[in-house]
């Protein structure tokens, strides 16, 4: 496939590059997306239903065995190209952040450092009460309880229904509105308020770059559109538009 010149171009030129991730960006290292049918034991549940503070209060035996289990699905799972791909991206141009929604930790693990965390990270696991992180827990109590103040420990992630960390959130807004190139790549553009940050770029002119297999929310309003999975088509674009 050969990407349109002017886009080749605009990332030759461009100063300052934003990266939106999603979900979509690990399937091709085994991790189902939150829109894909969950598999196995899983599959019987909604994740949007679980990933919430009242399915936690409700069954949190459920919620942390679930957390278990994906906790341990991203330990085992490999970055993929286009995990590679947006690691080597990050020395490209003077300014460059990677904003994922993931939580699973391979944009790291595939040797990115310009990386914000919107919905946190569950390899990390904290107090509920305290929100102070803890390494370490008795393995017998599911959920474990805090040693300090006995509340239950949960993974260190933002649910649905949980405001996201102020800080993370205005550079998330600041750093889209100065974009010169906006990727949006593996996300279905419908969670909020992330979903909002490629069009803040637009209207601040960015270029918008969308890579997903399927069209979204976000389709029509964007530059380019490239429908495929990250995978194949970021390393693609990147071949052309580096070796000229
Ligand atoms: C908040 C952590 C204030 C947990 C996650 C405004 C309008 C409408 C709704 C709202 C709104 N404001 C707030 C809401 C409510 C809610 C929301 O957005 N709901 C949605 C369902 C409509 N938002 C919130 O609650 C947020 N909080 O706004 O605080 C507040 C406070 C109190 C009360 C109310 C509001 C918090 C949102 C954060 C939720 N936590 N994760 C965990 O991980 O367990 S979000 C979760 O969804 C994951 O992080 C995931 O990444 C994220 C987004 O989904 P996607 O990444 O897009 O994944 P998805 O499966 O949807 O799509 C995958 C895509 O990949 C698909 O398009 C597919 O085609 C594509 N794909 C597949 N294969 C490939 C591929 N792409 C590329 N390559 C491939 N190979």
């Amino acid at each position: 496939m050969r990407f349109p010149q002017d886009l080749l171009n605009a990332i030759r030129k461009a100063k300052n590059v934003i990266v939106l991730t999603g979900a979509g960006v690990s399937a091709e290292s085994g991790i189902p997306t939150f829109r894909d049918a969950q598999t196995g034991l899983w599959a019987q549940y909604d994740p949007v239903e679980l990933a919430t503070p009242e399915a936690f209060a409700k069954n949190p035996k459920l919620v942390w065995e679930w957390y278990t289990w994906r906790r341990e699905l991203a330990s085992r799972a490999n970055p993929n190209p286009g995990h590679i791909a947006l690691a080597k991206m990050e020395n490209l141009w003077s300014q460059f952040l990677l904003i994922t929604q993931n939580t699973d930790g391979l944009h790291q693990k595939a040797g990115s450092q310009k990386v914000l965390e919107l919905h946190g990270n569950i390899q990390r696991t904290k107090c509920f009460r305290e929100g102070r992180r803890v390494k370490s827990w008795n393995e017998d109590q599911i959920p474990p309880r805090c040693q300090q103040c006995g509340s239950y420990l949960r993974p260190d992630v933002v649910w649905f229904n949980e405001s996201l960390p102020n800080d993370l959130l205005q550079q998330a807004f600041d750093s889209s509105s100065v974009a010169d190139l906006f990727f949006s790549i593996g996300t279905s553009s419908i969670v909020q308020p992330a979903a909002s940050l490629p069009l803040v770029a637009l209207q601040n002119g960015a270029m918008g770059v969308e890579i997903n297999p399927t069209q979204t929310p976000l389709t029509q309003t964007m530059t380019y559109s490239f429908q495929g999975p990250a995978g194949v088509v970021l390393p693609n674009l990147l071949e052309q538009a580096i070796h000229k």
